[in-house]
């Protein structure tokens, strides 16, 4: 797939474009299948619920451990699509599934940039990367979807609070405050990102994004695959390898029907 000059001013403008179906089923089949016993490993790169230690709020790094999310990253169909909109060569900074679980097991996100973290923390230099969004379930107005202030990346890094108690389960989110919300939500509105599994996002680092509390019977599991430019590597090394990746080699594509091999 290759973005239209078109698409990447959108991109440039509103901080994302939404590709709704852009794996088969047979592919989100193979991603389902891996997701169980992915959420089932032990191990620190496993974060589970506050409220519910059986659930599990973020599993990182699954594009190392499983087959089918390995070659999730390396599709033509991502990867080239960033290379443009990140004009540059990348690589994969962190990867992590949602599995935003259903009966209110998938808590909420307050709003938030993801970039922040990798700042301070990992000492990214730039907003040059990339949030990649892959809808493993569908998405839909009940399950609780991904909710984004399209445009919000053009103010930069805003003020915000590192959340003390997300930083404790071992992971970091800066919250922003309500006036500012309020702002930018009035100023841009808030997109609700909705469609089948398969569907992808491609978000930039800087929008600001959030969801509410899954109430519905039924899992809503994204998978996030955050590359970052190849220019733009991160100085920082903290954080684990699940969160922060080392390896600074550039990602070359797979053939595109290689996820669909495994089906
Ligand atoms: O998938 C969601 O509900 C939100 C996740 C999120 O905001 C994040 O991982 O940064």
């Amino acid at each position: 797939m290759k973005l239209s000059s078109a698409q990447i001013a959108q991109y440039d403008e509103q901080g994302y474009l939404f590709f709704p179906d852009l794996l088969d089923s047979d592919e989100v089949a193979v991603l389902q299948e891996a997701v169980p016993e992915i959420l089932n490993r032990p191990g620190p790169e496993i974060i589970t619920e506050k409220e519910d230690p059986s659930s599990v709020r973020l599993a990182f790094g699954a594009h190392t451990y499983s087959e089918p999310f390995r070659r999730l990253t390396l599709l033509p169909r991502l990867l080239n699509p960033v290379r443009q909109l990140l004009r540059d060569d990348v690589y994969l900074h962190q990867s992590r599934i949602n599995p935003k679980q259903g009966f209110g097991g998938g808590a909420s996100w307050d709003w938030h940039q993801d970039y922040p973290p990798w700042n301070s923390i990992d000492g990214m230099p730039e907003p040059n990367c990339i949030m990649v969004s892959v809808f493993i379930d569908d998405c839909t107005a009940v399950t609780s979807p991904l909710l984004i202030v399209p445009g919000s990346q053009r103010h930069g890094l805003l003020d915000a609070k590192l959340h003390k108690d997300a930083a404790g389960r071992g992971y970091a989110l800066h919250h922003i405050d309500n006036a500012t919300f309020e702002r930018l939500a009035a100023e841009n509105g808030i997109e609700a990102l909705v469609g089948p599994a398969g569907s992808v996002a491609f978000i930039h680092c800087n929008v600001l994004h959030g969801s509410a509390n899954n109430v519905s019977p039924w899992r809503r599991a994204i998978m996030y695959l955050i590359y970052n430019a190849v220019s733009n590597a991160c100085t920082g090394t903290e954080r684990p390898w699940y969160q922060n990746n080392r390896d600074f080699t550039p990602l070359c594509p797979l053939d595109d029907s290689s996820l669909k091999a495994l089906a």
